[in-house]
């Protein structure tokens, strides 16, 4: 039992969690952006309040960025930034959603104007990728049609394989293509990347630098995400999480909120098939937005239900589960999987946390660190994260 306790614990040691610049600004809906005080001004202040997440966490060394909300002139000086915080810079985010010339798409677009200006995007995200060590460019298109009609199906994927193929012609052999999928929105009616299948089948024809993105938000109800994602793990294809909780659509609310359960489900596919293993390179990327929350507990309390999850996950007795699998006993292999779901992890995560140096209570620790009051004094007039820009 301790074996495997000491075990677990290492593996807990050993995961990453990337954070999102955008979760550290002010985001809102389409009806209103409630502004906080002391949010980031900057791109050089989002890394700030990353460092204070990892500070307390201890897993949370990368932060993804997104641009132009991240433009700066000098990428480099950002990664060296990031290197004195203790960080390093993540995903490289694109952005094709944001300019007039995409109101019919971008990398799909008929017009080839607008799909030169887009891929020519995509390509300068690489360039970023080339001068911060980032090894992930992470594409989302909000490429779709609002009414039947409106455009050529097959055309659009067509012109997506061909966009998809120049960008991952400018990759170098480090660097790869996680590329995410959406079920609808901002399109309505066909969506040119909506679901997992669309999104391996490209991957697949691009090669091996071009793998899927699971943003746990972008779903149907109902869908089963955890057969995905051991479906992408067995084909070698899994690049990554966008990890979010919805109730609805695309919420973006605190990973693990909403169904804690789900992201259990998830992460026992993920330890039991190889995604923990850094070999793997799966991602475990936050995709949030913080909208009537204190924004670096609630990335500080997401990071955790990860680690809870994970936790849960890991505990699972493979070879009792194994066993009433072989058997056709299928209440006694639910009941190991209920008996990891139950247990309380939070005492052995306090472990993990004191062995590491660090506070066993993340969000209090922070809360007593004096850093929320500090921003609030020294920043005034805060950006938005992007969404409402
Ligand atoms: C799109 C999305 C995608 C974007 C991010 C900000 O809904 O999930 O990953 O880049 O949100
Ligand atoms: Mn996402
Ligand atoms: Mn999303």
């Amino acid at each position: 039992m301790t074996v495997v306790r000491d075990a677990v614990k290492a593996a807990l040691k050993a995961q990453t969690i990337e954070t999102p610049s955008w979760g550290y600004g002010n985001s809102g809906t389409r009806f209103k952006v409630f502004a906080q005080p002391g949010v980031p001004r900057t791109p050089w202040e989002k890394l700030d309040d990353a460092a204070k997440v990892h500070e307390f966490t201890g897993v949370a060394p990368k932060v993804s960025l997104h641009i132009p909300w991240d433009r700066v002139d000098d990428y480099a000086a950002l990664a060296a930034c990031a290197k004195e915080r203790g960080l390093e810079l993540g995903a490289i985010n694109s952005n094709t959603f944001q300019d007039d010339a995409y109101r019919l798409g971008s990398v799909c677009h008929p017009d080839a104007k607008v799909r030169r200006k887009a891929v020519d995007h995509l390509r300068e995200c690489v360039d970023i990728m080339d001068a911060t060590g980032s090894t992930d460019l992470k594409l989302w298109f909000a490429d779709g049609t609002n009414y039947p009609g409106q455009d050529d199906i097959v055309g659009r994927q067509d012109r997506l394989a061909e966009s998809l193929a120049e960008v991952y012609e400018r990759l170098g052999d480090d660097q790869r293509i996680l590329l995410e999928y959406k079920f609808f929105e901002p399109a309505f009616y066909t969506t040119d990347v909506p679901d997992w299948g669309t999104s391996y089948a490209h991957c697949l024809r691009l090669g091996p630098k071009a793998q899927v993105v699971v943003d746990t938000g972008h779903h149907a109800p109902g869908t089963n995400i955890e057969f995905i994602v051991a479906f992408l793990l067995r084909e070698g294809k899994l690049g990554g999480f966008d990890f979010n909780s919805r109730f609805y659509a695309d919420d973006d609310l605190m990973v693990g909120s909403a169904d804690p359960f789900q992201l259990f489900r998830i992460m026992h596919e993920v330890t039991k098939n190889g995604g923990l293993d850094p070999a793997s390179k799966v991602a475990f990327m936050l995709d949030q937005c913080h909208n009537i929350e204190a924004k670096i507990p609630a990335v500080i309390r997401s990071v955790m239900n990860v680690q809870e999850a994970t936790a849960k996950a890991l505990l699972v007795d493979l070879d009792a589960l194994t066993a009433a699998q072989r058997d056709g006993d299928v209440l006694t292999a639910n009941a190991v999987l209920m008996d990891a779901y139950d247990t309380d992890v939070r005492p052995l995560l306090r472990e993990v946390r004191e062995e590491q140096g660090l506070t066993p209570d993340p969000v209090a620790a922070y809360a007593a660190s004096g850093w929320q009051e500090r921003i609030a004094t020294d920043r005034v007039g805060g950006e938005q994260a992007g969404w409402g820009a």
